[in-house]
Order: structure tokens, then sequence, then C-alpha cells
């Protein structure tokens, strides 16, 4: 099993593992009744997360760069043959997925190409199943599996017309012109877009792989410039050593990264270097000329050298098929493979820590603090009641008075510092609505009022820019709105810290950040492939249209994220405060009735002791388990996947105050 594919299964096992210990942990807690309905939420939504995690590789080229033999190769050599078709001149006709689906049994689906004569773009037909033609596959026979997969290469002869409808031909464009025969049809597609579903390990582990056909369809889907290509967490542009650089190469790299070569997941391949094999060459000579062909590449995509890789995919699968070893080394393929894991694997465990860990962590922190506060006021009532003993009826008395002050002195500062529950309602609707729909959809509306007046003209190029301009103001704005509410909270338990004695968490920090990087990595997609238009033809227009219609798109779907994210956070910031109360005001009233009935001659002082010794073993007892919890849930199956760094330890900050401010609030005497 090569490194790649053997990393990609730790690093689903990791995955799976951590499912495992958060599912136990919620468990642990329900049981516990320690867990409020907001944390749970949290907790399912980690979950959820977790369990729909998908790592993205997308290959992009020319056609015929060898994409898809170097997926054959990577990742399907297992099989003893190829099983995406790759032939000379064009192949793959539509972008393709790989994943698996468990929802779904094994098939392929396809959308016809004719949906481009149609409003709506890929996300949008992938919400509807009626649209797609459904193939069902047998993932136990390889000789089947072939077949169906040639599904991607299929192609249709369409008039010239029909074309220019799918907006996949445009006459003002002369090569397009050399592509129509004498009786005006050319070659297209059968099928825009293909999504292969079938139980492979290294799928059902959550990795996606998009292979693509040519310009042409980066050219003119903008589903996959805007959307499938940006979000990959890996895109490999290929090259092949036989044709070297070329225009339209130059053409497909500038779409994908544009002028910024320094996004680091874009990696650079340069295919094809057994043509360069040569036996009548000493291998010096060979790896001298390949090394000059990666340096050319090098300085025609302005890319670090470190960031091209020399392969052949051919001779890699038939290496592998074929378990010759001294041919794989030769391929260069694992060399590749080492790069994709560094690039990929460290980067995703990261990002899913991240996401996952800081929210358990949270829970953990929060449940933590109700358990030491319970904790220390079962150290202090015991303390209390110690200090009864042997002594007279009037201290009993005494004691009774104060307990019932103290309740009621809580309840009324609790009271007041909780009025400041309508303020944070009504702060959070102001940073909501500026995330809201509503605001965004006036932003398009005048977009598209503004695109209509300056349709065919250059000026075009600014309304975009302000479009996405005025949708960072928005997010902007928010995040004022959001920012005040922090500080509110922080004032809360300031509060708290000075009337109760209380040191609580602060509140959990929250940005949006990644919506407004979102917003900018889809105006760096649409300018790349805007920016270098001279003339605007009424065929580009359209283009240009469909292209904004997949920005709508997109810019609803982050901004319902950041909506639902804000309120997820506004909703999550007062439940902790209210449980610990909640906590408090129980301890505080069991106080009250245990004095109430040890002067009473209800119950003896005795037998009170023994139950707060009882409950005080049994709090510490669940405080050592949330540990263990907590600490499986940070560092699973850290043996198995070597390079797992250590994640941080949670801040000191974080962690309940010391005992003691209580005590002396509750005026216990010594
Ligand atoms: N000599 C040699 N030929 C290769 C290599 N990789 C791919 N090829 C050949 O190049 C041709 C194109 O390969 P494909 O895998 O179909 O290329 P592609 O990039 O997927 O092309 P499209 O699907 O048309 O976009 C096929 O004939 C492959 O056999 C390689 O490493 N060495
Ligand atoms: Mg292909």
């Amino acid at each position: 099993m090569s490194e790649l594919v053997n990393s990609f299964q730790q690093l689903g096992a990791w995955r799976d593992s951590l499912a495992t210990s958060i599912d136990r942990l919620r468990r642990w807690l329900n049981a516990g009744q320690l867990l409020d309905a907001d944390a749970g939420r949290r907790l399912d939504l980690a979950q959820d997360r977790l369990s729909g995690d998908k790592l993205v590789i997308a290959f992009v080229a020319e056609f015929s760069r060898g994409k898809s033999e170097l997926i054959n190769a990577i990742f399907f050599a297992d099989y003893g043959r190829r099983i995406l078709p790759s032939a000379a001149g064009r192949t793959t006709m539509c972008p393709t997925e790989l994943m698996y689906d468990e929802t779904l049994p094994p098939c392929i689906r396809a959308l016809p190409i004719e949906t481009r004569a149609r409003l709506g773009n890929t996300s949008d037909f992938k919400r509807s199943a009626v649209e797609w033609r459904v193939f069902p596959l047998n993932p136990d026979s390889p000789e089947g599996m072939l077949e169906a997969f040639k599904l991607v290469a299929e192609t249709v002869r369409v008039s010239a017309e029909e074309a220019r409808i799918y907006g996949l031909y445009d006459p003002a464009d002369a090569e397009q012109v050399l592509a129509v025969d004498r009786h005006g049809m050319l070659e297209i597609s059968r099928w825009r877009h293909a999504i292969i579903n079938f139980p492979h390990p290294l799928l059902r582990d959550g990795l996606v792989i998009l292979d693509t056909p040519g310009l042409n369809a980066i050219g003119t889907e903008p589903e996959l410039t805007l959307s499938l290509v940006p979000s990959a967490h890996a895109v490999l542009f290929v090259l092949a050593a036989d044709t070297g650089v070329t225009r339209s190469d130059l053409g497909v790299w500038r779409h994908i990264v544009g002028n910024d070569a320094r996004d680091a997941n874009h990696i650079a391949i340069l295919n094809k270097i057994d043509g360069l094999w040569d036996e009548l060459k000493s291998t010096a000579e060979i790896d001298a000329e390949v090394e000059r062909q990666v340096q050319h590449v090098a300085a025609t995509l302005h890319l670090d050298p470190s960031r091209i890789f020399p392969v052949s995919a051919q001779k890699g699968l038939v290496a592998k098929v074929t378990h010759d070893q001294a041919l794989l080394r030769q391929s260069r393929l694992p060399a590749l493979e080492a790069a994709l894991v560094d690039l990929l694997v460290p980067s995703k465990r990261d990002l899913v820590r991240q996401q996952t860990v800081a929210v358990v962590d949270r829970v953990v922190v929060e449940v933590r603090q109700t358990l030491s506060a319970r904790e220390r006021n079962l150290v202090e009532q015991l303390y209390e009641l110690r200090s009864l003993q042997g002594k007279n009826q009037s201290s009993v008395e005494r004691m009774l008075l104060r307990a019932q002050a103290e309740q009621h002195e809580f309840d009324e500062n609790v009271r007041k510092i909780l009025a400041t529950r309508t303020v944070l309602t009504r702060l959070a609707e102001e940073a909501y609505t500026n995330v809201r729909l509503d605001a965004l959809r006036a932003c398009v509306l005048d977009t598209r009022e503004r695109m209509r007046k300056a349709r065919l003209t250059p000026q075009f190029i600014s309304v975009t820019r302000d479009y996405f301009a005025q949708l960072r103001e928005l997010l902007r704005k928010s995040s004022a709105g959001l920012a005040e509410i922090e500080r509110m909270m922080i004032g809360v338990q300031r509060s708290f810290a000075e009337q109760v004695g209380w040191s609580l968490p602060p509140p959990m920090s929250f940005s949006l950040d990644t919506y407004v990087a979102e917003i900018d990595r889809l105006e760096g997609a649409y300018r790349n492939h805007f920016g270098a238009i001279a003339m605007l033809t009424r065929d580009k227009w359209s283009l240009i249209e469909r292209f904004f219609d997949t920005v709508v798109v997109k810019s609803r779907t982050i901004f319902a994220a950041a909506e639902r994210d804000a309120e997820a956070w506004v909703r999550s910031l007062l439940p902790p405060i209210e449980m610990q109360v909640r906590e408090q005001r129980q301890q505080l009233k069991k106080r009250t009735d245990a004095v109430t009935r040890i002067r009473d001659a209800q119950g003896s002082l005795e037998e009170r002791i023994g139950q707060l010794e009882d409950a005080l073993q049994d709090v510490q007892g669940q405080l050592a388990e949330l540990k263990r919890h907590a600490d499986r849930i940070r560092l699973p199956r850290e043996e198995l996947a070597g390079r797992i760094t250590r994640p941080d330890p949670i801040p000191p900050s974080a962690l309940p105050a010391p005992a003691g401010h209580l005590g002396r609030h509750l005026g216990i005497e010594s």
C-alpha cells in the first residue's frame, strides 16, 4: 500500500475514533444530566461536520495531459487496470466527481448537457434528483466498472445554434468556428456533470476526486471555476513533458490561480517524463533534462520548483499493476504522493481539530465549571456543618438566618445581571440584519440593475467589484455588532465576578473573517476568469451573466452560513451562565433546607454530613471521568498517526477559579 493510501486511511480512522469518543462523552453527559440543550446542539453540529468531512483533490489541465491516467495511477491501481477512461485526444468530456455517499447505492449520476439551456447551475441541480440520470454500478466487477465509466467520455453532435444556446459555442471565437463541420454541426459532451458513487476504501474515508476536462469546461462551467476547484483542498495542475507549457495550458493555469501563485494548495505536475527516457542517454543526462524542464515550468508559471513534480503517470500505473518497484521509482510517482500527503493530511487534521476539538473542549470547560462549582459548594457546606458540631441551638438559628439572607441576596444579584438578556436580543437582531438574505437580495438587485445598464461595456467590471465590496461591508457591520455583544458579555461576567465571586470562562471568541475570506476567494475566482476579457460579444455577455448567477448562489450560501454561525454563537453565550446560576440556586436551597431540618431536629447533623461527603465523592469522580473523556478526544489514536502534533492544552484562564472566593462570600466563619 502506498504511503498516500496509508495516510488517508489513518486520517479516516482518526476521524472515526474522534466521532466515537464524542459520542461516548455525549452519552455520559446526558446520563449525568450535565448537558444543556445548547451544548448538546453544539456537539451535534461538531459530529455532523465530522461525519460529512471531505477531502477534495481537483485535477485540472488542458485535455490529454494525463489527468485521468494520474488518478488511475495514484488512487485506483489496486484494480489492476485503468478504470477511468484515458486515451489520446479529448477523453473526459464532463467534470467528474468520484466520491462515496453511503446513503446511495453504487451508481453513476449524470446531469444531461441540455440543462445548460435552463436557469440554474450544477449545485441547484444537485438538489433536484429528478434531473439526473442514474446508472447502477457493480463495484465487484472491474469489467462492469470500466464499461460504466466510459459514460464520462460520451459525446453528442449538435448544431452550432444548439451549442450556442448551451453557452458552448461562440461564433466570434475563431477557434470554435473551426470545430464546426460542413453540416454546421459540432461535437459536445453528452453530460454536464457526472458523480461516480462507489465504495472504494479511500472514497469511503471521505476523499473526493474531481477530474475535469480541458479549458473548454473550465471556461464555460461557472460551478467548476467559482466553486468546485477553488474549494478543493488540493489543486493539481497537470502539464505534459512532450508539449511543454502551451498557451492554452497557461489559460487553464490563469483560471485556477490568476496572478497569485502563492496559494499553498496548488501544485504542478509535469507528466509523461517517460517520453524523455532514452536508452542512448545516461540516467544523469535524462535527470538533467527533466530538471531543465522543471526549471522552465517554474519560470513560466512563477512557481517555486519545489512545487513542481515530474512524473510518468502511465509508467507509474504499469509499475503498480505489475509490482515493478524499479519502474515505480523511475516513474517518480512516490515523490508526488508523499508531497500530496504533506500538503493535505496535516492541514486537514489541523482543520478538523480546530473545528471539532475546539467545540468539544468548550463544552468540557463549561461542564467542568459546573462540576467544580458544585464541588466547591459541597466543600463549603461540609465545612460549615462541621463547624456546628458541638454547638448550641442558637448557633444553628444564626446559621439559618445567614443562609436565607444569602439565598435572597444571590437571587437579587442574578436578577440584576441577567436583565441584560433583552439588550442582548436587540443587539443580536441588529447584527443579524446585515447577514440576512434580505440585505444580500438588495445588493444583488442593485448590481443586476447596474450590470444591465453597463451591458457590453467594460464598466461591468467595476459593477461587480462594487458588488463584492458591498458584501464585505455587510459582513463588517455584522462583525462590529457581534463584537459589541462580546464586550457586553465580558461586562456581564465582570459583574458576576464582582457581585457573586464567580470567575467564568470568557465568551467563546467568534469572527466572520472566514466568510470575508470566502467572499475574497469568490471574487478572486471571478476576476481570474473575466479579468482578461478584452472584447465583449453577445455570447460572452451571456457567459458573464451565467457566472454572475453562480456568484449569487455562492454568496447566498456564504451569507446563510454566516447568519447560522452568528446565531449559534449568540445562543451559546447565556446557557453556561444560566446553568451555573441554576446549580448555585439549588445548592443554596439545599443548604437552607438542611439547616432548617437540623434546627427542627428532623435530621441529624451527622447524617447530613455523611450525605454531603458522599455527594462530594460523586462529584470528584465525575470530574475525573470528564478529564478522561476530554483527554481521549484531544488525543485520539495519536499513536496510530505519527504526524499528529499535540493539541494545545486548555489555557489556564478558561479553567474554573480556585475555591475560596465563594466561601468568603457565603460568610463562613471558622
Ligand atoms: N507516455 C505517456 N503517456 C501518457 C502518460 N500519462 C497519460 N498518457 C497518455 O496521454 C493520453 C491522455 O491521457 P488522459 O489520461 O486521457 O488525459 P486527460 O488529461 O485525462 O485528458 P482529457 O480527459 O481529454 O481531458 C493517453 O493516451 C494516455 O495514455 C504518461 O505518463 N506517459
Ligand atoms: Mg481525462
